[in-house]
Protein backbone atom coordinates (compact mmCIF):
# COMPACT_ATOMS: atom_id res chain seq x y z
CA UNK A 1 0.00 0.00 0.00
CA UNK A 2 1.30 3.50 -1.32
CA UNK A 3 2.04 5.41 1.99
CA UNK A 4 0.60 8.70 3.27
CA UNK A 5 2.48 11.98 2.91
CA UNK A 6 2.53 12.29 6.67
CA UNK A 7 3.84 8.64 6.98
CA UNK A 8 6.94 9.60 4.04
CA UNK A 9 7.85 12.94 6.09
CA UNK A 10 8.05 10.68 8.86
CA UNK A 11 10.56 8.64 7.42
CA UNK A 12 13.09 11.88 5.48
CA UNK A 13 13.28 13.51 9.10
CA UNK A 14 14.09 9.87 10.97
CA UNK A 15 16.78 9.26 8.07
CA UNK A 16 17.54 13.30 8.54
CA UNK A 17 18.00 12.84 12.01
CA UNK A 18 20.26 9.25 11.71
CA UNK A 19 22.23 11.70 9.05
CA UNK A 20 23.05 14.69 11.25
CA UNK A 21 24.99 12.39 13.72
CA UNK A 22 27.81 11.91 11.60
CA UNK A 23 28.12 15.80 11.96
CA UNK A 24 31.69 17.06 14.04
CA UNK A 25 32.37 20.17 16.06
CA UNK A 26 34.20 22.39 13.55
CA UNK A 27 32.70 21.02 10.52
CA UNK A 28 32.33 22.33 6.99
CA UNK A 29 28.38 20.81 6.07
CA UNK A 30 26.95 20.66 2.58
CA UNK A 31 23.56 21.93 2.66
CA UNK A 32 21.67 19.64 0.76
CA UNK A 33 17.99 20.69 -1.32
CA UNK A 34 14.47 19.00 -1.30
CA UNK A 35 12.07 18.04 1.33
CA UNK A 36 14.21 15.84 3.13
CA UNK A 37 17.28 18.09 2.95
CA UNK A 38 14.63 20.73 4.70
CA UNK A 39 14.69 18.06 7.82
CA UNK A 40 18.40 17.67 8.18
CA UNK A 41 19.19 21.84 7.70
CA UNK A 42 16.76 22.10 10.48
CA UNK A 43 18.38 19.63 12.89
CA UNK A 44 21.69 21.11 12.27
CA UNK A 45 20.42 24.45 13.00
CA UNK A 46 19.57 23.30 16.21
CA UNK A 47 23.10 22.20 16.70
CA UNK A 48 24.42 25.52 16.08
CA UNK A 49 21.92 26.56 18.26
CA UNK A 50 23.40 24.20 20.82
CA UNK A 51 26.90 26.04 20.40
CA UNK A 52 28.35 23.91 17.90
CA UNK A 53 31.07 25.27 15.34
CA UNK A 54 29.02 24.53 11.78
CA UNK A 55 29.83 25.94 8.62
CA UNK A 56 27.31 25.26 5.80
CA UNK A 57 27.60 24.95 1.97
CA UNK A 58 24.93 25.53 -0.12
CA UNK A 59 23.80 23.42 -2.89
CA UNK A 60 20.87 25.91 -4.18
CA UNK A 61 19.66 29.47 -3.13
CA UNK A 62 16.39 28.48 -1.55
CA UNK A 63 18.85 26.24 0.92
CA UNK A 64 21.31 28.81 1.73
CA UNK A 65 18.52 31.12 2.28
CA UNK A 66 17.13 28.46 4.70
CA UNK A 67 20.30 27.84 6.56
CA UNK A 68 20.55 31.53 7.26
CA UNK A 69 17.33 31.74 8.12
CA UNK A 70 17.85 29.52 10.81
CA UNK A 71 21.25 30.64 12.11
CA UNK A 72 23.59 28.56 9.79
CA UNK A 73 26.73 30.16 8.60
CA UNK A 74 26.84 29.62 4.93
CA UNK A 75 30.25 29.79 2.96
CA UNK A 76 30.49 30.98 -0.93
CA UNK A 77 32.06 28.43 -3.29
CA UNK A 78 34.85 30.47 -3.34
CA UNK A 79 35.51 30.24 0.28
CA UNK A 80 35.81 26.27 0.22
CA UNK A 81 38.29 23.71 -1.19
CA UNK A 82 36.73 20.80 0.68
CA UNK A 83 33.60 19.80 2.36
CA UNK A 84 33.86 16.96 5.60
CA UNK A 85 29.90 15.84 5.09
CA UNK A 86 27.33 16.76 3.02
CA UNK A 87 23.69 15.57 3.48
CA UNK A 88 21.47 15.50 0.72
CA UNK A 89 18.42 14.07 -0.55
CA UNK A 90 17.52 11.80 -4.14
CA UNK A 91 15.04 11.17 -6.41
CA UNK A 92 15.89 7.39 -6.47
CA UNK A 93 18.56 5.39 -5.39
CA UNK A 94 20.07 1.71 -5.83
CA UNK A 95 21.34 -0.67 -2.76
CA UNK A 96 25.32 0.46 -4.14
CA UNK A 97 24.21 3.85 -4.34
CA UNK A 98 23.96 4.92 -7.55
CA UNK A 99 21.73 7.70 -7.56
CA UNK A 100 19.22 9.89 -9.96
CA UNK A 101 19.12 13.42 -8.28
CA UNK A 102 17.40 16.51 -9.23
CA UNK A 103 14.13 16.63 -9.32
CA UNK A 104 13.81 20.03 -8.00
CA UNK A 105 16.77 21.45 -10.45
CA UNK A 106 19.92 21.86 -8.28
CA UNK A 107 21.36 19.36 -9.84
CA UNK A 108 24.86 20.66 -11.02
CA UNK A 109 25.56 22.56 -7.75
CA UNK A 110 24.55 18.96 -5.99
CA UNK A 111 27.05 17.72 -7.90
CA UNK A 112 29.82 20.02 -7.50
CA UNK A 113 28.93 19.86 -3.75
CA UNK A 114 29.05 16.14 -4.20
CA UNK A 115 32.42 16.07 -5.77
CA UNK A 116 34.23 18.49 -2.50
CA UNK A 117 32.94 16.48 0.01
CA UNK A 118 34.76 13.81 1.70
CA UNK A 119 31.48 12.11 3.24
CA UNK A 120 28.04 12.15 0.86
CA UNK A 121 25.29 10.80 3.03
CA UNK A 122 21.97 10.77 0.72
CA UNK A 123 18.73 10.84 3.35
CA UNK A 124 15.56 9.01 1.91
CA UNK A 125 12.17 7.46 2.49
CA UNK A 126 11.69 4.03 1.50
CA UNK A 127 9.92 5.32 -1.62
CA UNK A 128 13.13 6.53 -3.21
CA UNK A 129 14.79 2.67 -3.55
CA UNK A 130 14.88 1.21 -6.45
CA UNK A 131 16.21 -2.25 -8.31
CA UNK A 132 16.95 -0.42 -11.44
CA UNK A 133 17.34 3.59 -11.97
CA UNK A 134 15.22 5.12 -14.57
CA UNK A 135 11.42 5.26 -13.61
CA UNK A 136 12.28 9.01 -12.38
CA UNK A 137 13.20 11.13 -15.82
CA UNK A 138 16.75 12.30 -15.81
CA UNK A 139 17.08 15.94 -15.08
CA UNK A 140 19.94 17.49 -16.97
CA UNK A 141 21.06 21.37 -16.41
CA UNK A 142 21.75 23.21 -20.12
CA UNK A 143 23.12 26.27 -21.06
CA UNK A 144 20.36 28.33 -22.85
CA UNK A 145 22.35 28.61 -26.35
CA UNK A 146 22.83 24.42 -26.58
CA UNK A 147 19.31 23.86 -25.87
CA UNK A 148 18.09 22.91 -28.92
CA UNK A 149 21.80 20.55 -29.90
CA UNK A 150 21.56 18.67 -26.81
CA UNK A 151 17.75 18.04 -27.32
CA UNK A 152 18.72 16.33 -30.56
CA UNK A 153 21.61 14.62 -28.91
CA UNK A 154 19.53 13.21 -26.34
CA UNK A 155 17.60 11.82 -29.20
CA UNK A 156 19.98 10.03 -31.04
CA UNK A 157 21.18 8.71 -27.87
CA UNK A 158 17.73 7.15 -27.26
CA UNK A 159 15.87 9.31 -25.12
CA UNK A 160 12.58 10.51 -24.96
CA UNK A 161 13.50 14.39 -23.64
CA UNK A 162 11.32 17.55 -22.61
CA UNK A 163 12.48 21.45 -21.84
CA UNK A 164 10.66 21.53 -18.12
CA UNK A 165 8.60 24.52 -17.35
CA UNK A 166 7.19 26.26 -14.82
CA UNK A 167 3.99 28.10 -14.14
CA UNK A 168 4.14 28.36 -18.08
CA UNK A 169 7.63 29.59 -18.74
CA UNK A 170 11.24 27.90 -18.88
CA UNK A 171 12.63 26.37 -15.92
CA UNK A 172 15.68 28.81 -15.17
CA UNK A 173 18.24 27.35 -12.82
CA UNK A 174 19.86 29.32 -9.70
CA UNK A 175 22.98 29.43 -12.72
CA UNK A 176 20.76 30.68 -14.79
CA UNK A 177 20.13 27.68 -17.38
CA UNK A 178 17.96 25.36 -18.17
CA UNK A 179 16.65 22.06 -16.95
CA UNK A 180 16.14 19.05 -19.51
CA UNK A 181 13.85 16.21 -18.29
CA UNK A 182 15.22 12.69 -20.58
CA UNK A 183 13.37 9.83 -20.29
CA UNK A 184 15.57 7.08 -21.18
CA UNK A 185 13.43 4.06 -19.81
CA UNK A 186 15.09 1.76 -17.40
CA UNK A 187 18.57 2.13 -17.54
CA UNK A 188 20.50 -0.70 -17.78
CA UNK A 189 23.74 0.30 -17.87
CA UNK A 190 23.85 3.85 -15.66
CA UNK A 191 27.90 3.99 -16.43
CA UNK A 192 27.56 4.18 -20.25
CA UNK A 193 24.80 6.50 -19.99
CA UNK A 194 26.03 9.32 -17.99
CA UNK A 195 29.77 8.68 -20.10
CA UNK A 196 27.41 9.58 -23.31
CA UNK A 197 26.17 12.49 -21.30
CA UNK A 198 29.27 13.48 -20.37
CA UNK A 199 30.35 13.65 -23.96
CA UNK A 200 27.55 16.25 -25.31
CA UNK A 201 28.68 20.00 -25.24
CA UNK A 202 26.30 22.09 -23.92
CA UNK A 203 25.19 20.15 -21.22
CA UNK A 204 26.34 21.19 -18.32
CA UNK A 205 25.34 18.17 -15.37
CA UNK A 206 23.21 15.60 -15.61
CA UNK A 207 21.29 13.65 -12.29
CA UNK A 208 23.02 10.68 -12.60
CA UNK A 209 25.14 10.24 -9.68
CA UNK A 210 27.84 7.09 -9.76
CA UNK A 211 30.35 7.05 -7.06
CA UNK A 212 29.88 9.98 -5.40
CA UNK A 213 27.45 8.93 -2.59
CA UNK A 214 29.07 7.35 0.63
CA UNK A 215 26.29 6.18 2.67
CA UNK A 216 22.51 6.13 2.10
CA UNK A 217 20.43 6.23 5.12
CA UNK A 218 16.49 4.91 4.28
CA UNK A 219 14.01 5.00 6.67
CA UNK A 220 11.13 2.76 6.31
CA UNK A 221 8.62 3.11 9.07
CA UNK A 222 10.43 3.01 12.22
CA UNK A 223 13.68 1.13 11.10
CA UNK A 224 16.52 3.33 9.69
CA UNK A 225 18.20 1.23 6.60
CA UNK A 226 21.78 2.01 6.30
CA UNK A 227 23.70 1.43 2.43
C1 LIG B 1 17.28 16.92 -3.89
O1 LIG B 1 16.05 16.66 -3.33
C2 LIG B 1 17.18 16.61 -5.32
O2 LIG B 1 18.28 16.10 -5.95
C3 LIG B 1 16.00 15.74 -5.41
O3 LIG B 1 15.32 16.15 -6.53
C4 LIG B 1 15.24 15.95 -4.18
C5 LIG B 1 14.85 14.73 -3.45
O4 LIG B 1 13.57 14.72 -3.08
P1 LIG B 1 12.97 15.06 -1.64
O5 LIG B 1 12.36 16.42 -1.76
O6 LIG B 1 11.95 13.99 -1.47
O7 LIG B 1 14.03 15.00 -0.60
O8 LIG B 1 18.29 16.29 -3.23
Amino acid sequence: MEKTSTQKDNEKKLAAAAAVKFVQEGSIVGLGTGSSAFYAIQEIAALVKQGMQIQGVATSEQTAYLAESLGIPVLGFDEVHAIDITIDGADEFTTDRKLIKGGGGALFREKIVASMSKQEIIIADASKLVKQLGAFTIPIEVIPLATNYVLQELKLIGGSALLRKKSGHLFVTDNGNHIIDADFGLIDHPEALAKALNNIDGLLAHGIFIDLATKVIMADGDDVVYF
